[in-house]
């Protein structure tokens, strides 16, 4: 590793507050590129909120809930790995921004595409990119999205965030549902008077079925579909859509093969029983939703014989099979989409991302385009301003061979976890995931979040998911010292407890 020099930082500072002049940018770009991460985190506050961030959350509760905000961050003086707060603080950010910063914070190469007048003013403009998009556009779907197209899926739908990308994907299913069932015909006048009235045949009763702990969303279609927690929940009217068992397995796998066969066998029947119930409710489902990890409902895995049976099992009726990739997509897993792990027979049917790909949207072939315009549509439908910052991220993945990283990074970061575990098994158990994108479950709720500020006040940010897992979720350019860092840490933390 170059040698860091943590003195650069308030240097830096001092150079990136002249926010007036036009040298600014270049000033800044120079600053960050002469400017590596610091060699360790440092905390300089008793506890993280340290005083200046509670005064800013407390302006802050004066317009808005605040009972999220962890601290606030000063993101002129992030870098790399690590994430600096106003107090000082500078923590090692194991948890980017809930899984979204593929490159870490202020990445010089970044940090340049704006200089480009061109992509600047791409980012000025920002068009209605279904009515009026630039001339760059289909070049751009061209030469970015496709070239990450999940294996088998020729077209994209390009969104902004993560729900409106499953919720829309939920539309082009139940659309293509009905579809094949009306075959090549119009609309029936009956069909258009009655959905203007929420009522079928126009608005028919159909399903997206889901699992138990899945998260897919916070709006009103997702949330049918996520289970993770009540609170996201709680007081919002839900359809009648079906809801099967997730996995859940017991560690390590090797030892315990057959019980979880079995909890598969179990899930999968679940499915195809539900699927069954609901035809006969007349509220037949025409996809199911799932992540490839459950992941805000506590990093919960399924086998790729799970996986392949679910396809299976979707096929044989008729309904479309979406994963859900937002948290998994772009590269964390050692694959750029988790479910290429699965050696699935097809490619799923819709494959929605957002996160670390900057913009949301869906994957998926020529079935599932509306054939009329206007039914898959909204203002924005993405941004050409993240699909430039995309395209440089793609760049980098591949000119710092970062997938290649992840491998390497995550086999030190599992293998420290799983000694960890052995060293301390009343604290620790069942380490999981793919790639960097790992989790430890802890004893109990109590302990999990105790050690989450811990880890946190010990200069390490991590996030909890579910009840007793905490997550590991490093940008693509953790190395393995990161890891070493966060183990030592960790190591610390729990012989404290
Ligand atoms: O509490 C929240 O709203 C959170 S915390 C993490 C997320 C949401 N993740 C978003 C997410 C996801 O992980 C999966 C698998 N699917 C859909 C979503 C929704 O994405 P956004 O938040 O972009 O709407």
């Amino acid at each position: 590793m170059r040698k860091c020099s943590l003195k650069m930082l308030p240097k830096a500072h001092t150079f990136l507050t002249k926010r007036s002049s036009i040298g600014y940018q270049v000033n800044c770009i120079k600053a960050y590129s002469t400017n590596p991460e610091p060699k360790e985190p440092i905390v300089r506050t008793k506890t993280i909120p340290g005083p200046k961030s509670i005064e800013l959350k407390n302006q802050l509760s004066a317009v808005q809930s605040t009972g999220t905000v962890q601290f606030f961050a000063d993101y002129d003086n992030s870098r790399g790995n690590y994430i600096s707060d106003v107090d000082g603080n500078v923590l090692l950010d194991v948890y980017t921004q809930i899984s979204s910063v593929p490159l870490g914070y202020n990445h010089p190469r970044l940090l340049n595409i704006f200089k480009d007048e061109n992509n600047l003013k791409t980012l000025v403009n920002r068009p209605a990119l279904g009515v009026f998009p630039g001339k760059e556009w289909p070049e751009k779907l061209h030469s970015i999205l496709m070239n990450i197209a999940p294996k088998g899926l020729n077209k994209i739908t390009t969104m902004m965030c993560g729900s409106c990308s499953n919720e829309n994907a939920f539309k082009s299913i139940f659309i293509w549902y009905q579809n094949k069932l009306r075959g090549n015909t119009k609309f029936t006048t009956d069909e258009m008077n009655s959905c203007m009235i929420n009522m079928p045949p126009g608005a028919p009763k159909l399903s997206i079925l889901s699992f138990k702990g899945a998260f897919h969303g916070r709006t009103l279609g997702a949330l049918s579909t996520t289970h993770s927690k009540y609170i996201h929940k709680i007081d919002v009217p839900s359809f009648d859509w079906p809801i099967a068992s997730f996995p859940q397995y017991k560690y390590p796998l090797e030892d315990n093969v057959a019980e979880n066969k079995k909890e598969d066998e179990k899930c999968l029947s679940e499915v195809q029983d539900l699927i069954a119930q609901y035809k006969k409710k007349d509220i037949p489902v025409a996809g199911v939703i799932v992540e490839p990890i459950q992941s805000e409902g506590g990093d919960n895995e399924a086998s790729p014989e799970f996986f392949r049976a679910l396809q299976k099992i979707c096929k044989k009726n008729g309904a479309a099979l979406l994963i859900d990739e937002v948290q998994t997509g772009g590269g964390s897993t050692g694959k750029f989409w988790c479910h290429e792990h699965f050696n699935l027979e097809s490619s799923p049917d819709v494959v929605t991302f957002s996160k670390k790909l900057q913009l949301g949207g869906y994957f998926h072939n020529d079935d599932f385009i509306p054939n009329e315009p206007y039914r898959i549509f909204n203002t924005w439908m993405g941004d050409p301003g993240k699909i430039i910052m995309l395209e440089e991220i793609l760049k980098v993945i591949k000119d710092e061979s970062l997938m290649n990283n992840v491998k390497t990074a995550g086999d030190v970061l599992k293998s420290g976890l799983l000694g960890l575990e052995k060293e301390f098994p009343n604290l620790l158990n069942s380490t999981r995931g793919r790639g960097t994108f790992l989790a430890v479950n802890c004893s109990n709720t109590k302990v999990r979040d105790n050690v989450v500020t811990t880890l946190r006040q010990n200069g390490i940010q991590t996030g909890g998911c579910g009840d007793i897992a905490i997550r590991f979720r490093p940008a693509l350019v953790f190395k393995e010292y990161h890891a070493n860092i966060v183990l030592d840490r960790f190591r610390k933390v729990l012989k404290s407890m």
